[in-house]
């Protein structure tokens, strides 16, 4: 691994990206329907076998407990519910606390935002009703965590990253929980955690081709649509997932390998997520394998200083999205994930939504900063740094409300 990241393009290997509609047998995608039941599940697998990690369906048993009727929270500008999902399965059970925020006065079903958090649901408004997280949490005591639990200091803490009380005003609605959770995010070789749920008999830890934990994020997020699923005040043939940086990954992630999230949103994902990894700029794969050894899969170690003999890159990811709305965006001074990287990879994609008759990327060219790229798959390059900000959420409403579809009349 060289000892400095690269950013400068002269410097980037020349590279041949991997084509989304050639098949592994060097046959062409026809048509959409050839797309759909041939090359998607290919490039599928190869997401799941070389990168991600496959992950399981629903565990043995899971079952939604909810804490009597929604509250009105925020000031009277919010409904708030609070959910537990317990996933069981091995004899363990692994409860994961959603934290749902819907427009008070709604009328008719309500789209939605859904993504995970960083430090816990309390930090995302300072409200008082929000259940603190009794899992492990990273220590930042600037954000309340004291030995490795959560205390009250930490409550609204990410609120500048999840502007609720904005959200609620265009009539979207907002589900989260605590990426902790489902995974803490350490390197703890996998006991912890979804995955002992499904270990088989004598199994002690993810096979090489099996979830990391962003696998285990990503399936969380499905396991928060099946709950939104049979919530009756919920749209769930509207619902967006989004993510920032790790989370904006899993996000991608999850988008990609579950249909049912009708528009995926990548907030500054990086190596990993949107960026092309071929780019080699910023985050490598070698780098981010060798800090966060339990994101991906292990075989996804093979690619270490490999980029090249990747089998898929990034552009893919976002085409498996196809043709649902797909938003990548990026931020000016976060060059570690790659801004330019972002772009190509939203820009490759266009190829299959072509293909699948809807429209992709119309920039040519990537936009200058703050210049928004509002067809079905978007992109944005934010001033300022690796961050989640007003001006990000803004764009993301504008682009859910124009593909998916905004709120009923209130
Ligand atoms: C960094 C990592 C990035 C990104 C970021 C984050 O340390 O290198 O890939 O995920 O963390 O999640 O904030």
């Amino acid at each position: 691994m060289p000892q400095e990241a690269n950013y400068d393009e002269a410097k980037v290997p020349a590279y041949v990206l991997p084509d989304p509609l050639v098949a592994g047998d060097d046959s062409p995608v026809r048509d959409a329907a050839d797309w759909t039941a041939r090359r998607r599940p290919e490039l599928l697998r190869l997401f799941e076998e070389e990168v991600y990690g496959r992950m399981p369906g629903h565990p043995e048993e899971m079952t939604f407990a909810t804490h009597g009727p929604a509250e009105p929270a925020l000031g009277g500008l919010a409904l708030r519910k609070q959910v537990t999902a317990l996933l069981t399965g091995n004899g363990i059970t692994v409860p994961v606390e959603v934290l749902i925020y819907l427009p008070a006065g709604h009328r008719g079903l309500v789209p939605l935002f859904v993504g995970l958090n960083f430090y816990g649901n309390h930090t995302v408004q300072d409200d008082p009703g929000v259940k603190l997280p009794t899992s492990w949490l990273p220590d930042r005591p600037e954000l309340g965590v004291v030995d490795h639990r959560a205390t009250e200091a930490g409550r609204g803490k990410a609120a500048s990253r999840w502007p609720v009380p904005r959200i609620l005003g265009r009539g979207f609605g907002v589900a989260t929980a605590y990426c902790g959770d489902l995974d803490p995010d350490y390197d703890d070789g996998f006991a912890n955690g979804v995955h002992p749920l499904f270990y088989r008999a004598g199994q002690q830890r993810p096979a090489p081709d099996e979830w990391g934990t962003i696998g285990a994020w990503a399936w969380g997020l499905s396991r928060i649509l099946d709950y939104l699923e049979t919530d009756p005040e919920v749209d769930a043939g509207r619902v967006a997932v989004l993510g920032h940086s790790r989370l904006g990954k899993t996000a991608l992630w999850a988008g990609a390998s579950d249909p049912r999230f009708a528009a995926v949103i990548s907030n500054d994902s990086g190596c990993g997520g949107a960026a092309l990894s071929r780019r080699g700029v910023g985050e490598t794969v070698a780098r981010i394998n060798t800090a966060f050894p339990h994101w991906f899969c292990t075989r996804f170690r093979q690619y270490n200083d490999h980029e090249e003999r990747l089998p898929v890159d990034q552009h893919e990811l976002l085409a498996l999205v196809a043709p649902r709305p797909v938003y990548v965006a990026s931020a000016s001074e976060d060059l570690w994930a790659d801004p330019r990287g972002e772009f190509l990879s939203a820009f490759h994609a266009d190829p299959v939504y072509r293909l699948l008759g809807v429209e992709g990327m119309v920039a040519k060219e990537m936009p200058g900063v703050e210049e928004p790229v509002t067809s079905r798959i978007g992109y944005h390059l934010r001033r300022g740094p690796h961050d989640v900000t007003d001006y990000d959420w803004d764009r993301y409403m504008d682009f859910v409300e124009r593909h998916v579809g905004g709120s009923p009349a209130r």
